[in-house]
Parts: C-alpha cells; sequence; structure tokens
C-alpha cells in the first residue's frame, strides 16, 4: 500500500513537472513573401517548399493573415514593428510624426522584453534595419546582418548556420530555460540573388542588364508563369512617385514585360526555397536535441509583394497578394491540419505568443487580440473587420476595410488627381480582377479569362448599398484606429 502511494505521488510530481514544462517558440520571418507564392495557398505555383508544407499539415493555415499597413514607404519597418509591439498602426512607438501614441515605457513591453522578464533564453538572426531597434537589442544573443546573395555566406544559409549554432552551444551548455528564438531572413526580398541550383531549377538568371529583357523561356527549364492577376502596367498611377519598389529594383527596375516578370518571379521561387531548405535543417537539428515536440513554431511574413500583379512590383499596395500574409503555426497545443478561414493581423501575434506561454500584459501596451482559442480549435476568427493603411508616398494615400467575402479599396493621392474606389466580391473574384485583365494581350499572357462579373463593382448600381456599407465602415475603422487623414469623399472631422 506505501508502494502504491510512494508511486502514486512520484507520478503526480512528473505530471506536475510535465505540466510546468513551458514551450520553446520558433518564431520564423520572411522578408516580402506573398501567400500566393506557396503551394498551400495557390496549387498552381511551381515553389516547392516541403519543410513549411510539413509545418502547415501538422498545424494551422491561417487564410485571412493581414498587416495593418504602413506610414511608410519600407513597408517593412512598422510592419515589424507591429511584430514586436503588438500596436496598430497609428500608435506605433516609432511613427516619424509628432504624435506619439504609444505608453513611454513600451521598450519594456515588447516582444524580446516579456520573453526575457519571463524566464526565456531569447535570440534573433534577422536582417539589419528597417525594424524596431528598442526591441531588436533586447534579444540577448543576436546575430543580425542582411543577407541576400547567392552563396552560403551572402545568403540565407546563413542565418540558419546561426540558429543551428545556437542550439548547438546550448546543447553543449546547461541552460535549462525555454527557448524563443527569432528566427528571421533577408530574403525573397529583392536583391533576389539565389543560389546557382535554384536559379537553374527555376529557369531564371540575376538579371543585370535593365535595357535587355532576361534571356527566359528556355525550353527545358521555364521560367514560371506570369501570376494570374499580371497586367503590364496598373490603371492608375499608385501615388508614390519615384517609389523604390516600382522603378528600382534590380533585375526589373520599371520593365513590366513578360519575361522580366517571370524571371523575377524564377528568383524570388529560388530565394523562398532556400529559406525553405533552411528551415529544414533548424527543424531537424530541433528532431535530433528532442526539443521539437515542445516547440511551438510560427512561419509568416512582413507583407506580401506584387512581382508583377496588378503591374505593380513592390509591396506598396492593398491588393490581396500584399496586405496578405502567409501564417502557419504549429506546436503542442495547436490543431492538426485546419485551415482557419478567420481573420487576424500580424500585430495579433505578440499577444498570442504571450497567450500561449502563459505571460500576462496589459491592453495598454499590447493592442493585438490573442488568437490562441482560433488555435485550439475553440473558433474560426478573432475579428471580424479588416482595415489596411498605405501612406508612404503622396496622402492621404490607399485605404483597405474587409468584412465577409467583400472588400473596398481606396486610393486618394497625387493632390487629388488620383480618387478611385474599388469593390470587389472575393468569393467571386478572388485575384481582384480589373476590367483591364480581360484585355486579350493580357489574357493571352496569363493564358486565364476572367468570367464577366470578375471586375471592379464600385460603379455597379447592383452594388450601391454594399459599397455605402463598406464605405461607411473604412470611416468608423479609420477613426477607430486614429487615423490622421480623411478621403476626398468623407467628412473632414
Ligand atoms: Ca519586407
Amino acid at each position: 500500500m506505501k508502494l502504491i502511494r510512494v508511486v502514486v505521488a512520484a507520478l503526480t510530481v512528473a505530471a506536475v513537472a510535465n505540466a510546468e514544462k513551458r514551450p520553446n517558440f520558433l518564431f520564423i520571418l520572411a522578408d516580402d513573401q506573398s501567400p500566393f507564392d506557396l503551394q498551400m495557398y495557390n496549387p498552381e505555383s511551381p515553389l516547392e517548399t516541403p519543410n513549411l508544407d510539413r509545418l502547415a499539415a501538422e498545424g494551422m493555415i491561417f487564410d485571412g493573415a493581414y498587416h495593418m499597413g504602413s506610414w511608410s514607404g519600407a513597408v517593412c519597418s512598422p510592419s515589424r514593428s507591429m511584430i514586436m509591439t503588438g500596436r496598430t498602426v497609428w500608435h506605433l512607438p516609432n511613427r516619424k510624426d509628432k504624435t506619439i501614441l504609444a505608453p513611454a515605457d513600451i521598450n519594456d513591453f515588447v516582444l524580446p522584453a516579456m520573453f526575457n522578464k519571463a524566464g526565456y533564453a531569447t535570440m534573433r538572426t534577422c536582417k539589419k534595419g528597417n525594424s524596431y531597434e528598442p526591441a531588436n537589442k533586447q534579444f540577448t544573443v543576436r546575430h543580425d546582418a542582411t543577407k541576400r546573395g547567392g552563396t552560403a555566406e551572402t545568403g540565407s544559409e546563413w542565418h540558419g548556420n546561426q540558429v543551428l549554432k545556437y542550439l548547438d552551444e546550448r546543447a553543449s551548455g546547461k541552460d535549462e530555460r525555454p527557448f524563443f528564438i527569432y528566427y528571421g531572413f533577408s530574403h525573397p526580398h529583392d536583391v533576389r540573388d539565389g543560389t546557382v541550383d535554384l536559379l537553374r531549377k527555376y529557369g531564371a538568371v540575376n538579371h543585370k542588364d535593365k535595357n535587355q529583357k532576361p534571356p527566359t523561356l528556355n525550353p527545358e527549364r521555364p521560367t514560371p508563369e506570369v501570376p494570374v492577376n499580371y497586367l503590364p502596367e496598373h490603371p492608375f498611377h499608385h501615388g508614390h512617385k519615384n517609389l523604390r519598389d516600382e522603378v528600382r529594383v534590380p533585375g526589373v527596375w520599371k520593365n513590366r514585360d513578360v519575361a522580366t516578370i517571370r524571371n523575377e518571379q524564377g528568383r524570388e521561387f529560388a530565394c523562398s526555397e532556400n529559406i525553405d531548405i533552411q528551415i529544414g535543417k533548424v527543424l531537424d537539428k530541433l528532431e535530433a536535441m528532442g526539443e521539437l515536440e515542445n516547440t511551438i513554431i510560427f512561419y509568416t511574413a512582413d507583407h506580401g509583394i506584387a512581382i508583377g500583379r496588378h503591374g505593380l512590383q513592390g509591396k506598396q499596395n492593398l491588393y490581396q497578394h500584399t496586405w496578405r500574409v502567409p501564417y502557419i503555426v504549429k506546436g503542442p497545443g495547436v490543431k492538426k491540419g485546419v485551415r482557419a478561414t478567420g481573420n487576424i493581423y500580424l500585430l495579433d501575434t505578440l499577444k498570442t505568443l504571450l497567450d500561449l506561454g502563459g505571460i500576462e500584459i496589459s491592453t495598454e501596451h499590447t493592442e493585438g487580440i490573442s488568437f490562441k482559442p482560433v488555435l485550439e480549435g475553440k473558433q474560426d476568427a478573432t475579428r471580424d473587420v479588416l482595415y489596411g493603411v498605405y501612406c508612404g508616398g503622396s496622402k492621404p494615400g490607399m485605404r483597405s476595410v474587409k468584412k465577409g467575402d467583400w472588400k473596398l479599396i481606396k486610393y486618394d493621392v497625387l493632390d487629388g488627381s488620383v480618387r478611385e474606389t474599388q469593390l470587389f466580391n472575393l468569393a467571386e473574384n478572388p485575384n481582384e480582377f480589373l476590367k483591364e485583365h480581360h484585355d486579350p494581350a493580357v489574357v493571352r499572357a496569363t493564358g486565364v479569362k476572367p468570367k464577366p462579373n470578375q471586375v471592379n463593382l464600385a460603379d455597379n448600381p447592383k452594388y450601391a448599398e454594399k459599397r455605402k456599407e463598406l464605405e461607411a465602415l473604412l470611416l468608423e475603422q479609420m477613426k477607430e484606429n486614429d487615423d490622421p487623414y480623411r478621403l476626398w469623399d468623407q467628412p473632414q472631422d
């Protein structure tokens, strides 16, 4: 009897210790990656990412993950600051204007500060710059460098090696603390210099001559087809004159011809597959260390990217390819093999990570909403309405709002010379086709003939009520989020 009691007591202690074993975190961030590059979001994509596919199969894929936007041409900067602080776009502490709408002690409540305080070992590798330095510098181990080359030392493998080295040191030391690793890449952001093998796989070259088209359409290794919503030019000016991403990206410049876009996509895919390979090495290492099962893994990007979609090249727009981000979560407590259709913001990441780690934070500091209930399969979404901003060029810029299948985008740029409204039903027109996509020359380039109703519906009287509803919702969101601007057709309160 006594022996049984001892055994039961020992089992109870073991159970408690197990229950108290806190999870590790591996947060992986790509730089400039559209969800539609990945086969899990776009089965037509030739990009192969077996390691991400494995994470997705063992975890949860989000179909409704969005970043809130930017007040700078460097969209990375507010986006990454939202990840670090959990604050909404107009409430970020590093906004370059006089209104500071963040608590003075915000830097004590940013991602690494919170995990440090909670007793985690924190490590980071990522590109340098265009981020929130007061947070970045608080990781106790930090190896940042911008790596966009095509070799092990100059490309994504370098970031992977920093994580592998860190895990080796940890395995040989006595650190019993759980870890938080921020595993950031500098790619597939341009310059998209891929490795020789992967460039060959996607038929692409590191194109250097802006006056020549790249030599594509190699019959043995064709470059990827243009995206389905490719256009040779955007129907009106996006409002940010001389924007680097639209005119100076090496390999593209102002060119939007089919050969250039196909080649640049091939380069993007070469860089993204290399990222996948580096993720695979870290997953294998964690498995060998016996840590994989106790590690919660997040994979996302700071924002999407156009690369020829809608005639655009950069990340300074609010179409789905750019407003949305890929988002995968896998780990203990996360439902396996589920797609969450509901909406989350990238800025919800911090609150969710803390929630999963059992770490408290006040709503004064983070404005994110934890989507832990979604990860546990208890609900499908945490937000009904999404609001997006691009305000890095001429003001007020672009705004978007989305509810259910309906989405509105408005453009008020270049001193009022561009005032446009777009209304889409994303269930019927997920690629946000415009009337320009129906042009026979475009259809020949994409191989896709849109259906008659796959157009901008803003001026269709049949949808006047819907447009009115979305216009009101946008204004409400602008007020709610302290947007300092109003558009031409909104009351100037
Ligand atoms: Ca970026």
